[in-house]
Order: structure tokens, then sequence, then C-alpha cells
């Protein structure tokens, strides 16, 4: 009897099959309660001899452990391999991408660089960890300019000052460190001021600072170079104004209007009534600027500008807080796709 009990468990753990219902009459073959073959042998039990009684019951669980461990195990492997419930249709298209899109930031940036390589500007970018003498002195800055102090610029070390750029025009002054004119370079790049958060101010921004250095430059060429700008970013029948201004790094110095778009000039809420927008600042280079970067400020001379870029991104795009470009809202990213 135990002799037979042993074949039937090396038979269970041969046993093989691929389907559920193979499995089926597998585990009836043992267990049915009619005529399984455990079911049978446990009712001879009793007609064991009782000094065989112990070893015939050890083979007896080995084999209905052998059977369960063989169903279980056949099981695990059907399922995870049964793909007949699946229904699969192979002509459905695939998921569509969740594809991203550039920052409007990064649009009106790329527009605006566009513009001006369209006029033969190179584009140079520097660090945004700068030292005093690229930021404020090279600049013309007066050592008690507000903006050295720690209120307005944010300083890494003090002696010897180490600080976040407050503009990209430290970028222009290691250009002329590296070269002499003709220089033509625009200098797009993050800068940080140690201001306030609110809609219409930030203490991380965006600029495009631009240089243009060679002998005869005029007023008259900076003039015709922000109207080509104004046009091309703003459409054809936009006009400029420029209004006297000031800044350390150039003499004379201006502001720059457009004619708001919205009411063609004639006054709207977006305007304040006035028909004009404030789009950026400009001059001539401050003489004082081109020697202490070792230009010959008598054979040169030369403009520059400077422009917020989230200003221009708010006024092409009706956007009313400055915010909204840091929140990285996909509400609002979206628009721009
Ligand atoms: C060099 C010399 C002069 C760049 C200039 C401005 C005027 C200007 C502001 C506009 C809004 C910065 O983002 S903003 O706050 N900029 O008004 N920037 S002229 O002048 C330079 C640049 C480089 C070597």
């Amino acid at each position: 009897m135990t002799t037979k009990v042993k074949e039937l468990i090396e038979e269970v753990k041969k046993f093989s099959c691929d389907n559920l219902e193979d499995l089926e009459v597998f585990r009836l073959r043992f267990f049915s309660k009619k005529n399984g073959k455990l079911t049978e042998l446990f009712k001879d039990f009793k007609n064991v001899p009782k000094e065989e009684k112990k070893d015939f019951g050890i083979v007896l669980n080995n084999l209905k452990n052998a059977v369960s461990d063989q169903i279980d195990f056949l099981k695990s492997k059907i399922n995870s391999t049964d793909s007949s419930d699946i229904k699969l249709d192979l002509s459905l298209p695939g998921y569509a991408e969740n594809k991203g899109s550039r920052h409007p930031i990064s649009m009106v940036k790329n527009e605006i660089t566009e513009i001006f390589s369209r006029l033969g500007f190179t584009i140079s970018e520097g660090p945004e960890i700068e030292d005093d003498h690229h930021v404020f002195s090279a600049l013309n800055f007066p050592e008690e300019h507000p903006a050295r102090d720690m209120q307005d610029t944010f300083f890494v070390e003090k002696n010897p000052d180490i600080l976040l750029r407050t503009h990209t025009s430290s970028v222009q002054v290691r250009v002329m460190d590296n070269s002499q004119p003709p220089i033509r370079t625009i200098s797009p790049g993050r800068v940080f001021r140690n201001e306030a958060i609110s809609a219409r101010a930030h203490c991380i921004f965006h600029q495009i600072e631009g240089l243009y250095i060679d002998e005869n430059v005029s007023f008259a060429d900076l003039k015709q170079t922000l109207m080509y700008f104004a046009k091309e970013m703003f459409g054809k029948d936009t006009k400029i104004r420029l209004r006297p201004s000031y800044f350390p790094f150039t003499e004379p110095s201006a502001e720059v209007d457009i004619s708001c778009s919205l009411c063609g000039g004639k006054g709207c809420n977006v305007c304040k009534y006035t028909g004009w927008l404030e789009i950026l600042g400009c001059g001539m280079v401050d003489p004082n600027v081109l020697e202490s970067n070792n230009i010959d400020s008598v054979k040169y001379t030369g403009f520059a500008f400077g422009m917020g870029i989230e200003r221009i991104a708010m006024l092409k795009y009706g956007i009313k807080d400055l915010r909204m470009f840091f929140e990285n809202d996909l509400r609002f990213l979206k628009q721009f796709v």
C-alpha cells in the first residue's frame, strides 16, 4: 500500500497541464468526494494493520500535500500566462503623447533674439553669479549707488563682493574684456533683484540687454534699431517715442514707449489713457564705460538698450500678473501651446 502511494506522489509531481479545465480534472481525480483517489485511500486507512498505520498515515499526508502544491503551482502558472479573457483590438489608435511646450518666457525670448539676429546681433551668455566689477564698477555705478546696497542686490559673499547679477549688462562687460569693436551683441538671461514679489515685480526675472559699439554709431542708429524691433514684435503700425531718462551706464539715456496696440494710441485702461506703453530703456554708452573696458572712446561710440522679457510678454499676451510666469500652472502654460 505504502509503495503504491509513493508511486502516486511521483506521478503527481510530474503532472503538468496548461489550462484550468485539465487542472480541475486532475483535482477531482484525487479529491472527488465520490471516487477521488485520496478519498478512497483515507477510507482504506481503517483496514491497514495497526503497526503500519503510522507510516501509512505519513505517506498519505505527503500525497495530499503534493497534490495541493501541484494544483497551486499550476494554477498560478496558468493565470499568469492565460490571456484568452483579454479582448485586444489591435486596430485601435495608441494613446496620445502628453507633449510639453515652450514656456512663454522662452518663446518671447526666442522671438526677440531672432529679431535682433536679423540685424546682425550675436547672442552672448555669461554667469549668474558675478563680481562687483562686472555688475557695477565697469558700468560706471558710483560707489554710493543704491543698487550696490543689500536692500537691492543679493550678495553671496562680502569683501570681495560676489553677488547675483542684477542685469545681463555684466555679460557685455565680459564681451568687452575679450574683444574690440565692432561689437554687436545681445545678452538674454535671468537676473536677480532684492524686491518684494507682486503682480508687477519679482525677485527673479529675465532680461535682454543689447550693445552696439563701432565707429560713428549714433543716436539715430539706436532709434532706427528700436523702431525696427517694435514693429517686428508688436506689428507694423506700432509707433515709438523716446523720453529722457537716466542710467549710470548711458549718456544720454531714454525710456522707450510703444503706441498702445489695444487702442491704437487713442487711450484705454491698459495704457492708462495715455496711448503709450513703456517697453525698454536705452542710451548712448557712457564714454566712462568704454574707457573702463579698454575701448577708445574718441574712436568709438556705441548704443545700448535693455528690456525685461516678462514685461514684453505681458504686453504681447495681455497678462496682468507677472507671478503667472513662475507658478507653472498648466492652465496658464497650455494657452501657449
Ligand atoms: C553696457 C553698457 C550699457 C544697457 C541698458 C537699460 C538701458 C535699461 C532696464 C530695462 C528694464 C533693465 O529689465 S529692466 O529693469 N534696462 O533701461 N539697459 S541701457 O546698457 C548697457 C549695457 C551694456 C556695456
